[in-house]
Protein backbone atom coordinates (compact mmCIF):
# COMPACT_ATOMS: atom_id res chain seq x y z
CA UNK A 1 0.00 0.00 0.00
CA UNK A 2 2.70 2.39 0.95
CA UNK A 3 4.96 1.42 -2.44
CA UNK A 4 1.61 2.22 -4.26
CA UNK A 5 1.22 5.60 -2.47
CA UNK A 6 4.95 6.52 -3.50
CA UNK A 7 4.72 5.47 -7.08
CA UNK A 8 1.82 7.16 -7.39
CA UNK A 9 3.11 10.42 -5.15
CA UNK A 10 6.21 9.85 -8.15
CA UNK A 11 4.42 9.60 -11.15
CA UNK A 12 2.01 13.06 -10.65
CA UNK A 13 5.02 14.74 -9.00
CA UNK A 14 7.72 13.62 -11.60
CA UNK A 15 4.93 14.30 -14.20
CA UNK A 16 4.73 18.02 -13.13
CA UNK A 17 8.52 18.47 -13.03
CA UNK A 18 9.15 16.67 -16.47
CA UNK A 19 6.27 19.43 -17.76
CA UNK A 20 8.42 22.25 -16.30
CA UNK A 21 10.44 24.49 -19.15
CA UNK A 22 14.04 23.32 -19.58
CA UNK A 23 15.99 25.94 -17.51
CA UNK A 24 18.45 27.66 -18.91
CA UNK A 25 21.20 29.46 -17.63
CA UNK A 26 21.80 32.84 -18.12
CA UNK A 27 25.38 35.06 -18.02
CA UNK A 28 25.74 38.33 -18.36
CA UNK A 29 29.21 39.57 -19.17
CA UNK A 30 31.21 43.02 -20.07
CA UNK A 31 34.44 42.20 -21.38
CA UNK A 32 36.84 39.32 -22.66
CA UNK A 33 37.46 37.86 -19.14
CA UNK A 34 33.68 37.61 -17.90
CA UNK A 35 32.82 36.41 -21.77
CA UNK A 36 35.92 33.24 -21.79
CA UNK A 37 34.68 32.00 -18.66
CA UNK A 38 30.94 32.09 -19.22
CA UNK A 39 32.02 30.46 -22.37
CA UNK A 40 33.86 27.38 -20.53
CA UNK A 41 30.82 27.23 -18.50
CA UNK A 42 28.12 27.08 -20.83
CA UNK A 43 25.92 24.52 -21.08
CA UNK A 44 23.50 23.12 -23.79
CA UNK A 45 20.54 25.70 -23.47
CA UNK A 46 22.10 28.40 -22.51
CA UNK A 47 22.70 32.21 -23.04
CA UNK A 48 25.63 34.10 -23.20
CA UNK A 49 24.49 38.23 -23.11
CA UNK A 50 27.05 40.28 -24.00
CA UNK A 51 26.55 43.72 -22.50
CA UNK A 52 26.17 46.61 -25.36
CA UNK A 53 28.83 48.79 -25.21
CA UNK A 54 32.26 48.92 -27.58
CA UNK A 55 34.40 45.80 -27.30
CA UNK A 56 37.90 46.34 -28.96
CA UNK A 57 40.29 43.92 -30.06
CA UNK A 58 38.14 41.15 -28.45
CA UNK A 59 39.05 37.60 -29.55
CA UNK A 60 35.98 35.89 -28.90
CA UNK A 61 36.33 32.14 -29.02
CA UNK A 62 33.47 29.72 -28.58
CA UNK A 63 35.35 26.72 -27.61
CA UNK A 64 33.69 25.24 -24.49
CA UNK A 65 31.13 22.75 -24.89
CA UNK A 66 28.83 22.30 -27.57
CA UNK A 67 24.93 22.35 -27.64
CA UNK A 68 23.18 19.92 -28.41
CA UNK A 69 19.78 19.79 -31.22
CA UNK A 70 17.04 22.29 -29.94
CA UNK A 71 19.12 23.44 -27.32
CA UNK A 72 22.21 25.25 -28.82
CA UNK A 73 24.06 27.83 -27.02
CA UNK A 74 23.72 31.12 -27.29
CA UNK A 75 26.24 34.18 -27.47
CA UNK A 76 24.02 37.46 -28.03
CA UNK A 77 24.22 41.26 -27.93
CA UNK A 78 22.35 42.70 -25.01
CA UNK A 79 20.58 44.71 -27.84
CA UNK A 80 21.05 43.78 -31.32
CA UNK A 81 23.60 46.06 -32.95
CA UNK A 82 24.51 47.61 -30.00
CA UNK A 83 27.97 45.57 -29.11
CA UNK A 84 30.17 46.79 -31.09
CA UNK A 85 33.08 44.83 -31.38
CA UNK A 86 36.52 47.12 -33.05
CA UNK A 87 39.90 47.06 -33.77
CA UNK A 88 40.91 43.48 -34.43
CA UNK A 89 38.32 41.56 -32.66
CA UNK A 90 37.11 38.54 -34.12
CA UNK A 91 35.02 35.89 -33.86
CA UNK A 92 36.02 31.68 -33.96
CA UNK A 93 32.84 29.06 -33.75
CA UNK A 94 34.81 26.24 -32.57
CA UNK A 95 31.69 23.86 -31.32
CA UNK A 96 28.86 22.47 -32.28
CA UNK A 97 25.06 23.73 -32.17
CA UNK A 98 26.07 27.42 -31.11
CA UNK A 99 24.29 30.23 -32.14
CA UNK A 100 25.38 33.65 -32.04
CA UNK A 101 23.02 36.75 -32.80
CA UNK A 102 23.38 40.41 -32.96
CA UNK A 103 26.76 41.46 -33.04
CA UNK A 104 28.37 44.61 -34.90
CA UNK A 105 31.74 44.58 -35.98
CA UNK A 106 32.51 48.31 -37.36
CA UNK A 107 35.42 50.78 -36.86
CA UNK A 108 38.38 48.22 -37.38
CA UNK A 109 39.96 46.04 -39.40
CA UNK A 110 42.85 43.06 -39.41
CA UNK A 111 46.14 44.37 -39.78
CA UNK A 112 47.84 41.60 -41.73
CA UNK A 113 46.81 37.98 -42.82
CA UNK A 114 48.73 36.84 -39.20
CA UNK A 115 44.82 37.44 -37.60
CA UNK A 116 42.89 34.81 -39.63
CA UNK A 117 39.30 35.99 -41.07
CA UNK A 118 37.07 38.51 -38.79
CA UNK A 119 34.25 35.31 -38.24
CA UNK A 120 35.51 31.50 -38.67
CA UNK A 121 33.37 28.29 -38.09
CA UNK A 122 36.62 27.24 -36.41
CA UNK A 123 38.73 27.42 -33.19
CA UNK A 124 41.96 27.07 -35.00
CA UNK A 125 43.32 24.32 -37.57
CA UNK A 126 40.61 21.54 -37.68
CA UNK A 127 39.01 22.65 -34.65
CA UNK A 128 35.66 23.01 -36.75
CA UNK A 129 32.28 24.00 -36.23
CA UNK A 130 28.83 22.08 -37.32
CA UNK A 131 25.01 22.72 -36.67
CA UNK A 132 26.09 26.03 -35.33
CA UNK A 133 24.65 29.71 -37.06
CA UNK A 134 25.86 33.35 -37.23
CA UNK A 135 22.62 35.65 -37.22
CA UNK A 136 21.64 38.91 -37.44
CA UNK A 137 25.49 40.39 -37.44
CA UNK A 138 26.76 43.47 -39.42
CA UNK A 139 30.11 43.80 -40.61
CA UNK A 140 30.69 46.95 -42.04
CA UNK A 141 33.78 48.62 -43.51
CA UNK A 142 36.39 46.18 -41.65
CA UNK A 143 39.18 46.74 -43.97
CA UNK A 144 42.73 46.26 -43.72
CA UNK A 145 45.23 49.44 -44.61
CA UNK A 146 46.44 47.79 -47.49
CA UNK A 147 43.67 46.40 -50.04
CA UNK A 148 46.23 43.67 -51.19
CA UNK A 149 45.98 42.14 -47.49
CA UNK A 150 43.89 39.08 -47.91
CA UNK A 151 41.69 37.77 -45.38
CA UNK A 152 37.85 36.32 -45.46
CA UNK A 153 35.22 38.16 -43.92
CA UNK A 154 33.01 35.04 -42.77
CA UNK A 155 34.91 31.18 -43.53
CA UNK A 156 32.32 28.49 -42.54
CA UNK A 157 34.28 24.88 -42.25
CA UNK A 158 32.39 22.18 -40.94
CA UNK A 159 29.21 20.89 -42.03
CA UNK A 160 25.55 22.58 -41.97
CA UNK A 161 26.08 25.61 -40.13
CA UNK A 162 23.98 28.30 -41.40
CA UNK A 163 24.98 32.55 -41.98
CA UNK A 164 21.78 33.99 -42.25
CA UNK A 165 19.94 37.52 -41.56
CA UNK A 166 23.21 39.54 -41.63
CA UNK A 167 24.68 42.68 -43.34
CA UNK A 168 27.79 42.67 -45.14
CA UNK A 169 28.85 46.01 -46.70
CA UNK A 170 31.90 48.21 -47.55
CA UNK A 171 34.73 45.34 -47.92
CA UNK A 172 37.45 47.24 -50.35
CA UNK A 173 40.51 44.57 -49.74
CA UNK A 174 41.56 40.94 -51.46
CA UNK A 175 39.85 37.85 -50.70
CA UNK A 176 36.11 36.56 -50.81
CA UNK A 177 34.02 37.99 -48.14
CA UNK A 178 32.10 34.63 -47.63
CA UNK A 179 34.16 31.53 -48.60
CA UNK A 180 32.94 27.54 -47.86
CA UNK A 181 36.32 25.43 -47.42
CA UNK A 182 36.46 22.08 -48.21
CA UNK A 183 39.10 19.85 -47.36
CA UNK A 184 38.26 16.48 -50.04
CA UNK A 185 35.70 15.34 -52.46
CA UNK A 186 33.71 12.23 -50.77
CA UNK A 187 30.56 11.90 -49.10
CA UNK A 188 32.23 12.70 -45.95
CA UNK A 189 32.88 16.30 -47.23
CA UNK A 190 29.69 17.20 -47.85
CA UNK A 191 28.85 20.55 -46.38
CA UNK A 192 25.29 20.97 -45.89
CA UNK A 193 25.56 24.98 -44.83
CA UNK A 194 22.72 27.73 -45.75
CA UNK A 195 23.44 31.21 -46.54
CA UNK A 196 20.43 33.23 -46.86
CA UNK A 197 18.41 36.37 -46.11
CA UNK A 198 22.11 38.09 -45.79
CA UNK A 199 22.34 41.64 -47.63
CA UNK A 200 26.11 42.42 -49.57
CA UNK A 201 26.29 45.74 -50.52
CA UNK A 202 28.80 48.20 -51.87
CA UNK A 203 31.61 46.10 -52.50
CA UNK A 204 33.90 48.21 -55.40
CA UNK A 205 35.70 46.88 -57.98
CA UNK A 206 38.91 45.35 -56.81
CA UNK A 207 40.57 45.02 -59.98
CA UNK A 208 41.04 41.29 -59.84
CA UNK A 209 40.46 38.21 -58.95
CA UNK A 210 39.63 37.34 -55.58
CA UNK A 211 36.83 39.51 -54.46
CA UNK A 212 33.96 37.13 -54.99
CA UNK A 213 31.17 38.00 -52.39
CA UNK A 214 30.39 33.97 -51.96
CA UNK A 215 32.31 31.08 -53.42
CA UNK A 216 32.10 27.47 -52.70
CA UNK A 217 34.94 25.20 -52.52
CA UNK A 218 38.37 25.89 -54.50
CA UNK A 219 39.24 23.79 -57.58
CA UNK A 220 41.55 21.74 -55.93
CA UNK A 221 38.37 20.12 -54.61
CA UNK A 222 35.86 20.64 -56.66
CA UNK A 223 35.02 16.87 -57.71
CA UNK A 224 32.83 16.70 -55.14
CA UNK A 225 29.22 17.52 -53.63
CA UNK A 226 29.02 20.43 -50.87
CA UNK A 227 25.02 20.53 -51.18
CA UNK A 228 25.24 24.14 -49.78
CA UNK A 229 22.34 26.43 -50.55
CA UNK A 230 22.31 30.37 -51.27
CA UNK A 231 18.94 31.54 -50.90
CA UNK A 232 16.99 34.81 -50.80
CA UNK A 233 20.19 37.20 -50.47
CA UNK A 234 20.14 40.41 -52.07
CA UNK A 235 22.97 41.78 -53.08
CA UNK A 236 23.22 45.17 -54.07
CA UNK A 237 26.49 47.48 -56.05
CA UNK A 238 28.48 43.92 -55.13
CA UNK A 239 31.00 45.19 -57.61
CA UNK A 240 34.27 43.36 -56.33
CA UNK A 241 34.76 40.91 -59.42
CA UNK A 242 33.11 39.18 -62.51
CA UNK A 243 32.26 36.36 -59.67
CA UNK A 244 29.51 37.53 -57.35
CA UNK A 245 28.98 33.85 -56.63
CA UNK A 246 31.83 31.62 -57.37
CA UNK A 247 30.27 28.27 -57.39
CA UNK A 248 33.35 25.52 -57.22
CA UNK A 249 31.86 22.38 -56.40
CA UNK A 250 28.80 20.05 -56.98
CA UNK A 251 25.29 19.72 -56.00
CA UNK A 252 25.24 23.38 -54.92
CA UNK A 253 21.99 25.21 -55.34
CA UNK A 254 21.55 28.86 -55.76
CA UNK A 255 17.78 30.10 -55.71
CA UNK A 256 15.74 32.79 -54.89
CA UNK A 257 18.83 35.42 -54.72
CA UNK A 258 18.36 39.28 -55.99
CA UNK A 259 21.16 40.75 -57.85
CA UNK A 260 21.02 44.39 -58.22
CA UNK A 261 22.81 46.34 -60.07
CA UNK A 262 26.39 45.00 -59.20
CA UNK A 263 29.33 44.11 -61.70
CA UNK A 264 29.60 40.34 -61.94
CA UNK A 265 27.07 37.69 -61.69
CA UNK A 266 26.62 33.85 -60.35
CA UNK A 267 29.18 31.46 -61.99
CA UNK A 268 29.09 27.87 -62.00
CA UNK A 269 33.31 27.92 -62.19
CA UNK A 270 33.77 24.28 -61.02
CA UNK A 271 31.91 20.94 -60.42
CA UNK A 272 28.72 19.58 -61.91
CA UNK A 273 24.68 19.08 -61.30
CA UNK A 274 24.15 22.45 -59.31
CA UNK A 275 20.50 24.55 -59.73
CA UNK A 276 20.43 28.07 -60.32
CA UNK A 277 16.58 28.88 -60.09
CA UNK A 278 14.56 31.44 -58.93
CA UNK A 279 16.62 34.46 -59.22
CA UNK A 280 16.57 37.96 -60.12
CA UNK A 281 19.46 39.32 -61.63
CA UNK A 282 18.77 43.40 -62.28
CA UNK A 283 22.19 44.58 -64.29
CA UNK A 284 20.93 48.46 -64.62
CA UNK A 285 22.74 48.20 -68.08
CA UNK A 286 25.89 48.47 -66.21
CA UNK A 287 28.81 47.26 -67.93
CA UNK A 288 30.46 44.21 -66.58
CA UNK A 289 27.14 42.88 -65.15
CA UNK A 290 26.45 39.55 -66.05
CA UNK A 291 23.63 37.14 -65.90
CA UNK A 292 24.72 33.14 -64.86
CA UNK A 293 27.80 31.90 -66.66
CA UNK A 294 28.25 28.14 -66.96
CA UNK A 295 30.78 25.74 -67.08
CA UNK A 296 31.14 22.14 -66.30
CA UNK A 297 28.67 19.19 -66.36
CA UNK A 298 24.71 18.63 -66.01
CA UNK A 299 23.77 22.21 -64.28
CA UNK A 300 20.06 23.15 -64.10
CA UNK A 301 19.43 26.80 -64.61
CA UNK A 302 15.70 27.74 -64.37
CA UNK A 303 12.92 30.18 -63.30
CA UNK A 304 15.50 33.16 -63.49
CA UNK A 305 14.42 36.48 -64.75
CA UNK A 306 17.57 38.81 -65.76
CA UNK A 307 17.05 42.27 -67.11
CA UNK A 308 19.46 45.36 -67.82
CA UNK A 309 22.57 43.21 -68.27
CA UNK A 310 26.00 44.95 -69.85
CA UNK A 311 26.31 48.23 -71.54
CA UNK A 312 28.39 47.43 -74.91
CA UNK A 313 28.81 44.54 -76.42
CA UNK A 314 31.67 42.10 -74.27
CA UNK A 315 31.43 37.82 -74.45
CA UNK A 316 31.86 38.19 -70.71
CA UNK A 317 28.73 40.10 -69.99
CA UNK A 318 25.43 38.46 -71.16
CA UNK A 319 22.85 37.36 -69.23
CA UNK A 320 23.51 33.53 -70.19
CA UNK A 321 27.22 32.39 -70.91
CA UNK A 322 28.36 29.06 -71.75
CA UNK A 323 31.92 29.13 -71.94
CA UNK A 324 33.92 27.08 -73.91
CA UNK A 325 36.64 24.34 -72.31
CA UNK A 326 40.27 23.83 -71.66
CA UNK A 327 41.41 20.58 -73.70
CA UNK A 328 44.07 20.93 -70.90
CA UNK A 329 41.29 20.46 -67.86
CA UNK A 330 41.42 17.03 -66.60
CA UNK A 331 39.93 15.31 -63.28
CA UNK A 332 40.88 11.62 -64.00
CA UNK A 333 43.75 10.77 -62.43
CA UNK A 334 43.81 7.76 -64.25
CA UNK A 335 43.93 9.94 -67.72
CA UNK A 336 47.57 11.17 -65.93
CA UNK A 337 48.39 14.90 -63.91
CA UNK A 338 44.97 16.65 -62.67
CA UNK A 339 44.18 19.84 -63.80
CA UNK A 340 41.83 21.10 -62.58
CA UNK A 341 42.26 25.33 -62.17
CA UNK A 342 41.05 25.53 -65.52
CA UNK A 343 37.92 25.75 -67.98
CA UNK A 344 36.15 21.77 -67.88
CA UNK A 345 33.45 21.86 -70.90
CA UNK A 346 30.30 23.08 -70.35
CA UNK A 347 27.48 19.60 -70.86
CA UNK A 348 24.24 18.79 -70.45
CA UNK A 349 23.34 21.82 -69.29
CA UNK A 350 19.33 22.33 -69.09
CA UNK A 351 18.95 26.23 -69.64
CA UNK A 352 15.02 26.16 -69.28
CA UNK A 353 11.71 28.94 -68.34
CA UNK A 354 14.41 31.93 -67.78
CA UNK A 355 13.12 34.98 -68.80
CA UNK A 356 15.35 37.50 -70.31
CA UNK A 357 14.37 41.03 -70.89
CA UNK A 358 16.13 44.26 -72.35
CA UNK A 359 19.60 42.86 -71.43
CA UNK A 360 22.31 44.52 -74.03
CA UNK A 361 23.89 41.05 -74.57
CA UNK A 362 21.52 38.10 -73.55
CA UNK A 363 23.02 34.78 -74.39
CA UNK A 364 26.47 33.87 -75.71
CA UNK A 365 27.82 30.27 -76.30
CA UNK A 366 31.08 29.43 -76.40
CA UNK A 367 32.89 31.67 -74.71
CA UNK A 368 36.90 31.26 -74.18
CA UNK A 369 40.27 32.38 -74.38
CA UNK A 370 42.64 31.73 -77.05
CA UNK A 371 43.23 27.75 -76.29
CA UNK A 372 39.82 26.95 -74.98
CA UNK A 373 38.11 25.27 -77.92
CA UNK A 374 36.20 22.42 -76.41
CA UNK A 375 33.01 23.81 -77.55
CA UNK A 376 29.51 23.36 -75.28
CA UNK A 377 27.78 19.69 -76.11
CA UNK A 378 24.76 18.42 -75.07
CA UNK A 379 22.67 21.95 -74.24
CA UNK A 380 19.06 22.01 -74.02
CA UNK A 381 17.87 25.85 -74.12
CA UNK A 382 13.54 25.36 -74.02
CA UNK A 383 11.25 27.43 -72.72
CA UNK A 384 12.93 30.76 -72.51
CA UNK A 385 11.36 34.15 -73.43
CA UNK A 386 14.23 36.35 -74.66
CA UNK A 387 13.40 40.06 -75.54
CA UNK A 388 15.98 42.44 -76.72
CA UNK A 389 16.72 44.99 -79.03
CA UNK A 390 20.31 43.91 -79.46
CA UNK A 391 21.53 41.08 -82.30
CA UNK A 392 22.15 38.80 -81.85
CA UNK A 393 19.74 37.12 -79.40
CA UNK A 394 22.21 34.65 -79.64
CA UNK A 395 26.19 34.61 -80.22
CA UNK A 396 27.55 32.04 -81.49
CA UNK A 397 31.20 32.57 -80.35
CA UNK A 398 32.01 29.04 -81.12
CA UNK A 399 30.12 26.34 -82.78
CA UNK A 400 28.57 24.28 -79.82
CA UNK A 401 27.92 20.31 -80.60
CA UNK A 402 24.51 18.41 -79.93
CA UNK A 403 22.36 21.39 -78.77
CA UNK A 404 18.36 21.42 -78.41
CA UNK A 405 16.50 23.87 -79.01
CA UNK A 406 12.81 23.60 -77.59
CA UNK A 407 9.80 25.98 -77.05
CA UNK A 408 11.80 29.38 -76.77
CA UNK A 409 9.95 32.68 -77.88
CA UNK A 410 12.53 35.26 -78.88
CA UNK A 411 12.13 38.68 -80.15
CA UNK A 412 12.83 42.28 -80.88
CA UNK A 413 16.32 41.56 -82.60
CA UNK A 414 18.31 39.42 -84.85
CA UNK A 415 18.81 35.80 -83.40
CA UNK A 416 21.98 35.48 -84.93
CA UNK A 417 21.41 32.03 -86.54
CA UNK A 418 20.41 31.04 -89.94
CA UNK A 419 17.93 29.38 -90.62
CA UNK A 420 16.41 30.21 -87.14
CA UNK A 421 16.65 26.15 -85.65
CA UNK A 422 13.29 24.59 -84.89
CA UNK A 423 12.69 25.07 -81.34
CA UNK A 424 12.83 28.71 -81.20
CA UNK A 425 9.89 30.91 -82.64
CA UNK A 426 10.44 34.76 -83.35
CA UNK A 427 7.91 36.43 -82.05
CA UNK A 428 6.21 39.51 -80.18
CA UNK A 429 6.00 37.90 -76.70
CA UNK A 430 3.81 40.60 -75.43
CA UNK A 431 5.21 41.50 -72.42
CA UNK A 432 4.94 44.73 -70.61
CA UNK A 433 5.84 46.21 -67.24
CA UNK A 434 4.04 45.37 -64.27
CA UNK A 435 3.68 47.37 -61.13
CA UNK A 436 6.44 45.51 -59.69
CA UNK A 437 8.95 47.08 -62.15
CA UNK A 438 9.19 43.74 -63.88
CA UNK A 439 8.09 42.93 -67.53
CA UNK A 440 5.52 40.23 -67.49
CA UNK A 441 3.55 38.60 -70.05
CA UNK A 442 -0.12 39.59 -70.82
CA UNK A 443 -3.16 37.42 -70.56
CA UNK A 444 -3.21 37.28 -74.63
CA UNK A 445 0.51 36.95 -74.86
CA UNK A 446 1.58 33.76 -76.92
CA UNK A 447 3.65 32.43 -74.08
CA UNK A 448 0.58 31.50 -72.96
CA UNK A 449 0.72 27.39 -72.56
CA UNK A 450 2.92 26.71 -74.94
CA UNK A 451 5.95 25.53 -73.44
CA UNK A 452 7.08 22.05 -74.94
CA UNK A 453 8.60 19.28 -73.45
CA UNK A 454 8.76 17.84 -69.82
CA UNK A 455 10.75 19.30 -66.93
CA UNK A 456 9.19 18.36 -64.43
CA UNK A 457 11.15 19.73 -61.85
CA UNK A 458 9.94 23.27 -62.90
CA UNK A 459 7.15 23.31 -61.02
CA UNK A 460 6.58 26.58 -59.80
CA UNK A 461 7.23 29.82 -61.20
CA UNK A 462 9.51 32.68 -60.55
CA UNK A 463 7.14 34.45 -58.13
CA UNK A 464 6.64 30.89 -56.47
CA UNK A 465 3.12 30.46 -58.11
CA UNK A 466 2.23 26.72 -59.30
CA UNK A 467 3.11 26.15 -63.13
CA UNK A 468 -0.80 24.78 -64.30
CA UNK A 469 -0.95 21.69 -66.47
CA UNK A 470 0.33 24.05 -69.27
CA UNK A 471 3.22 25.84 -69.03
CA UNK A 472 4.04 29.14 -70.11
CA UNK A 473 6.96 29.70 -71.67
CA UNK A 474 10.11 32.14 -69.63
CA UNK A 475 9.86 32.37 -65.67
CA UNK A 476 6.92 33.53 -64.99
CA UNK A 477 3.10 31.33 -65.47
CA UNK A 478 0.34 33.77 -65.48
CA UNK A 479 -1.40 32.88 -62.45
CA UNK A 480 -4.06 34.68 -60.11
CA UNK A 481 -2.75 32.75 -56.56
CA UNK A 482 -0.69 34.96 -54.20
CA UNK A 483 2.79 35.16 -55.28
CA UNK A 484 5.51 34.00 -52.63
CA UNK A 485 8.10 36.14 -53.88
CA UNK A 486 9.48 39.42 -55.23
CA UNK A 487 12.46 40.93 -56.23
CA UNK A 488 14.54 41.29 -52.31
CA UNK A 489 14.30 44.48 -50.55
CA UNK A 490 16.39 45.94 -47.94
CA UNK A 491 13.48 45.79 -45.48
CA UNK A 492 13.41 42.06 -46.06
CA UNK A 493 17.20 41.30 -45.86
CA UNK A 494 19.80 41.47 -43.20
CA UNK A 495 19.21 42.10 -39.10
CA UNK A 496 15.88 42.74 -37.66
CA UNK A 497 17.55 45.77 -35.36
CA UNK A 498 18.66 47.35 -38.79
CA UNK A 499 16.29 49.53 -39.86
CA UNK A 500 16.30 49.60 -43.99
CA UNK A 501 16.39 52.41 -45.72
CA UNK A 502 12.99 53.34 -47.60
CA UNK A 503 12.55 51.06 -50.72
CA UNK A 504 13.00 52.77 -54.23
CA UNK A 505 10.01 52.77 -56.34
CA UNK A 506 10.03 50.39 -58.64
CA UNK A 507 10.44 51.73 -62.12
CA UNK A 508 7.55 54.02 -63.60
CA UNK A 509 4.60 51.81 -64.70
CA UNK A 510 3.59 51.38 -68.40
CA UNK A 511 0.08 49.99 -69.38
CA UNK A 512 -0.04 46.40 -68.74
CA UNK A 513 -2.17 43.82 -69.57
CA UNK A 514 -0.88 41.67 -66.36
CA UNK A 515 -1.60 43.28 -63.64
CA UNK A 516 -3.02 40.28 -61.79
CA UNK A 517 0.40 39.49 -60.88
CA UNK A 518 1.60 42.89 -59.75
CA UNK A 519 1.20 42.77 -56.30
CA UNK A 520 4.74 41.83 -54.77
CA UNK A 521 4.67 39.37 -52.13
CA UNK A 522 5.85 41.19 -49.03
CA UNK A 523 6.70 37.83 -47.24
CA UNK A 524 8.35 38.59 -44.13
CA UNK A 525 12.34 37.51 -43.84
CA UNK A 526 13.25 38.20 -40.62
CA UNK A 527 12.85 35.21 -38.25
CA UNK A 528 14.62 36.17 -35.33
CA UNK A 529 13.64 39.04 -32.72
CA UNK A 530 15.58 41.88 -31.56
CA UNK A 531 17.63 40.66 -27.94
CA UNK A 532 15.15 42.33 -25.59
CA UNK A 533 16.64 44.56 -23.33
CA UNK A 534 18.32 42.97 -19.58
CA UNK A 535 18.22 44.60 -16.48
CA UNK A 536 21.80 45.72 -16.05
CA UNK A 537 24.22 43.48 -14.11
CA UNK A 538 27.76 43.40 -14.16
CA UNK A 539 28.17 40.43 -13.16
CA UNK A 540 29.30 37.39 -15.05
CA UNK A 541 27.79 34.57 -13.15
CA UNK A 542 24.46 33.10 -13.80
CA UNK A 543 21.28 35.08 -13.58
CA UNK A 544 17.97 33.46 -14.41
CA UNK A 545 16.60 33.12 -17.76
CA UNK A 546 12.41 34.86 -17.44
CA UNK A 547 11.65 32.19 -19.69
CA UNK A 548 12.99 29.70 -17.18
CA UNK A 549 11.50 30.02 -14.56
CA UNK A 550 13.50 31.40 -11.32
CA UNK A 551 17.23 29.36 -10.45
CA UNK A 552 15.61 29.12 -6.90
CA UNK A 553 12.56 27.16 -7.56
CA UNK A 554 14.24 24.85 -10.77
CA UNK A 555 16.94 24.27 -7.66
CA UNK A 556 13.82 23.33 -5.62
CA UNK A 557 12.53 21.26 -8.14
CA UNK A 558 15.70 19.19 -8.60
CA UNK A 559 16.04 18.16 -4.92
CA UNK A 560 12.55 17.11 -5.11
CA UNK A 561 13.74 15.04 -8.19
CA UNK A 562 16.44 13.55 -6.39
CA UNK A 563 14.32 13.04 -3.17
CA UNK A 564 11.64 11.24 -5.11
CA UNK A 565 13.82 8.93 -7.24
CA UNK A 566 15.56 7.76 -3.70
CA UNK A 567 11.79 7.06 -2.74
CA UNK A 568 11.21 5.42 -5.47
CA UNK A 569 14.71 3.00 -5.28
CA UNK A 570 13.52 2.42 -1.90
CA UNK A 571 10.46 1.12 -3.00
CA UNK A 572 11.67 -0.87 -5.48
CA UNK A 573 14.42 -2.18 -3.42
CA UNK A 574 11.56 -2.70 -0.83
CA UNK A 575 9.55 -4.84 -3.29
CA UNK A 576 12.69 -6.84 -5.15
CA UNK A 577 12.99 -7.94 -0.59
CA UNK A 578 9.47 -8.74 -0.75
CA UNK A 579 9.90 -11.18 -4.14
CA UNK A 580 12.85 -12.30 -2.31
CA UNK A 581 10.99 -13.43 0.85
CA UNK A 582 8.17 -15.40 -1.02
CA UNK A 583 10.83 -17.73 -3.21
CA1 LIG B 1 -0.11 28.11 -68.22
CA1 LIG C 1 3.64 34.34 -62.16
Amino acid sequence: MLRTVVLYAFVVIGFLFFCLPVHAEQYIVSDSNELDKAVKAALPGDTIVMKNGTWKDALIRLNGNSGEPGKEITLRAETGGKVLLTGTSRLRIGKDYWVVDGLRFQDGGLPNTSYGGIVEFRDGSGKHANHSRLTNTQIIGYNPPSKDTDYKWVSLFGTHNRVDHSHFEGKNHAGALLVVWRYGDTDKDRDYHQIDYNYFGKIPVFGKNGAEAIRIGTSEYSRGASNTIVESNLFEEANGEAEIISVKSWENIIRYNTLRNSQGGIVLRHGDNSEVYGNYILGGNLCNTVGIRIIGYGHKVYNNYISGIGCSYKPLSAAIILMNGDPKYNEDPSRGELVLHTYKQARYAEIVHNTLVNNKNNVHIGVGSEGYNVPPDSITIANNVIYGTTAPLINLLSKPTNMTYKGNVMFGAGLGITPVPEGIVMQDPAVAMSGDGLFRPSAASPVKDQAQGSFPYVDKDMDGQSRDGAKDVGADELSASKPERAPLTRGQVGPSWLEAPPAAAPAASSASTAAVQASASAASANSTAPAAGLAASGSPQATTEASGGSGGYTMYMASAGVVLAGVLVWGIGRGRRRKGRGA
